[in-house]
């Protein structure tokens, strides 16, 4: 099948790419030398897009171009160029709010949907080196600031509504990579879908049981519906730890095409259902059962200062940021000026109260998040290179378990530590393998 693309746009490749590269001074300067001298490499993974690294004399880049169809399953699955429109203009906003915790964009091109960035080395990307078992001392910091400044500075609470409803009809826009998230995430899973994969005959039965279970349908339903309906605030969408860049001293969020203004809590739960799953996957790589306890023990309790971090800081941001039109703060003075220092006990109560909402909306979408990863279409590293199926199945059980769990008893799960310690129980307790 050909799809037809708009005039001017064609694919690059390693022969392709020197070429147009030379025709942009500023890259060309940044690379050294001449085209034909620059080494360039497709490194692709991941499951829509191309990706090359090119190397010159004097500096190397990562250019990302958009394929008009899904990488991962080819072009029988037709997909809008203009991801690369969103990425560019997503990552632009949230350079503006968290700084070098976004890779450097270099050049942007509308006719290719090409972007180029700075190349970031000798970061890994984190789930790879998660499934070493490898440390990452400041991940957590630098993951807190960045989920709390991307989504507070551009939700109601810190953006006049004048502002933030031309983003939010912006990235409307970006209807088919939500559409991507609505049923790989929130639909297929739970019934017969065509490109749903698992260990099988291994979950089988829990498989069965889950597009069986109405309860965990309603559940899930509304989580979809906050999911389509609350424009909150710009998510990066796709928050996971394939995309988030490494090294042990430094920290990047890439890959934002999935940007859209959407529930704050998808992003934030995105990431502990990532981390969760990681957590459980860890039994699956040991050579000697119990050898990764230790890190099992850091994944714990990285989830618990991410959250609580989290929402430490996006109140502090909260508090000494008031330029939205959401809770205006003069309600609350008018309520301390009646009553004391009541005014400022409600406004306190009224966080207390939005955090609470946000915490049990993050518990929601880590456990879709870590369903969709066993029985729906992508599958992650994590658990797909264990090789034994037993002890795949095993791994992807437990997680299961839990996921069921988060996303039908948010509301009854009073903090991230009762969600740690619902791990490690269900670890210690049936993680024999
Ligand atoms: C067809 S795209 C499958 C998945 O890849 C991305 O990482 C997103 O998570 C998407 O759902
Ligand atoms: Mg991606």
């Amino acid at each position: 099948m050909s799809i037809e693309t708009p005039a001017g746009y064609r694919p690059l490749d390693e022969a392709s790419l020197p070429a147009y590269l030379g025709t942009l001074p500023e890259i060309a300067g940044r690379l050294g030398g001449a085209p034909e001298n620059w080494r360039v490499s497709e490194v692709g993974d991941g499951n829509l897009n191309l990706v090359f690294i090119v190397e010159g004399p004097a500096g190397d880049i990562c250019v990302k171009q958009s394929l008009p169809y899904v990488r991962l399953v080819g072009d029988s699955w037709p997909l809008p160029l203009e991801r690369a429109f969103f990425e560019y203009r997503a990552t632009t906003i949230q350079a503006r709010n968290v700084g070098g915790l976004v890779p450097l964009i270099l050049h942007y091109d509308p006719a290719l949907f090409l972007i180029v960035m700075e190349r970031l080395s000798p970061h890994i990307i984190m789930r790879r080196g998660m499934i070493d078992a490898v440390v990452y001392p400041a991940f957590v910091d630098h993951l807190v600031e960045y989920t709390a400044k991307s989504l507070y500075f551009t939700s109601d609470l810190a953006m006049p509504a004048a502002e933030k409803k031309p983003l939010v009809a912006l990235f409307a826009g970006n209807t088919a990579l939500c559409k991507i998230t609505e049923d790989l995430i929130f639909t297929d899973p739970y019934r017969i879908a065509e490109l749903n994969r698992w260990t099988s005959p291994e979950l089988d039965e829990v498989a069965a049981a889950i597009r069986a279970d109405a309860e965990l349908k309603r559940a899930v339903s509304v989580l979809k519906y906050k999911f389509l309906a609350q424009s909150e605030a710009l998510l990066h969408g796709d928050l996971h730890t394939g995309s988030i860049m490494v090294t042990s001293t430094d920290t990047r969020v890439i890959d934002p095409e999935f940007a859209f203004f959407g529930p704050m809590g998808f992003d934030v739960g995105k990431l502990i259902g990532n981390l969760l799953l990681s957590y459980f996957s860890q039994a699956g790589h040991e050579q000697e059962p119990g050898e990764r306890e230790s890190y099992r023990q850091w994944t714990l309790s990285t989830i618990e200062r991410f959250w609580n971090g989290f929402e430490r800081r996006f109140i502090e941001l909260w508090t000494n940021n008031r330029t939205g039109d959401a809770y205006p703060p003069d309600l609350f003075e008018a309520a301390e000026a009646n009553g004391g220092d009541l005014g400022l006990r409600s406004f306190g109560q009224a966080q207390h109260a939005f955090m609470r909402g946000l915490f049990e909306d993050a518990l929601g979408y880590a456990g879709t998040s870590m369903i969709r990863r066993i029985l729906g279409l992508a599958h992650n590293i994590d658990l797909e290179l264990i090789e034994d199926q037993g002890r795949r199945a095993a791994c992807e059980q437990r997680t299961l378990s839990l996921a069921i769990d988060l996303v039908k008893h948010a509301r009854q799960i009073p903090s991230i530590e009762a969600v740690t310690a619902k791990a490690a129980t269900l670890q210690a307790t049936t993680g024999t393998v």
